[in-house]
């Protein structure tokens, strides 16, 4: 059996949060867990469409975001967050909110590769100033301190991140 609990995906936008917290629901369900996925670029079309990008609106979306997540906890499921989340304090204040079921992970791809891959050219859009408050460009993003995994996405692959996040995931909340 196992466990509810919250694994938090917090990196710079393209550092790999939707495409690698999607394959950690997958492979949790093939061992048996219970899992979805909260992504923040999704939530922003439902849930939190009356939020944009400045700090409040960010931590706002933060705390709704925490809420849900500690909800699906209880209710015995592995809520997996994909959330920029840039700011500490937002995520501290998540950490609370969901208490000692909580896992923060760290993709910490560097910007300039996130910024090569900008499936989306948002980056571009920023750069030309096209686009305001963009994370690493002209917004801040506060790298975690004591995240309780860290993973390189610029360097391990997509397999690699997977198995470090079902690794973390499995000995935290499987019992
Ligand atoms: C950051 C932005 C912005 C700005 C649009 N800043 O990588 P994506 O494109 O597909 O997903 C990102 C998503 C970020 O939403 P979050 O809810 O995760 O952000 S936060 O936790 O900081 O509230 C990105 C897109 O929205 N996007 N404008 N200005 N990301």
């Amino acid at each position: 059996g196992h466990r509810g609990g919250v694994i938090w995906l917090t990196g710079l936008s393209g550092s790999g949060k939707s495409t690698l917290g999607t394959r950690l629901v997958r492979e949790l369900a093939n061992h048996g867990v219970q899992a979805t996925l909260l992504d923040g670029d999704n939530l922003r079309g439902g849930l939190n469409r009356d939020l944009g990008f400045r700090a409040e609106d960010r931590a706002e979306n933060v705390r709704r975001t925490a809420e849900v997540s500690a909800l699906l906890a209880d209710a015995g499921l592995v809520a997996v967050v994909a959330l920029i989340s840039p700011l500490a304090a937002h995520r501290a204040q998540a950490r609370e909110t969901v208490g000692e079921r909580f896992r923060e992970v760290y993709l910490a791809a560097d910007l300039a590769t996130c910024e090569g891959r900008d499936p989306k050219g948002l980056y571009r859009r920023a750069r030309e100033d096209r686009l305001a408050d963009f994370t690493g460009i002209s917004a801040p993003y506060e790298a975690p301190q004591a995240a309780d995994l860290v993973l390189d996405t610029g360097r391990l692959n997509e397999h690699e991140s997977t198995e470090g996040l079902l690794r973390l995931a499995l000995q935290a909340f499987a019992q």
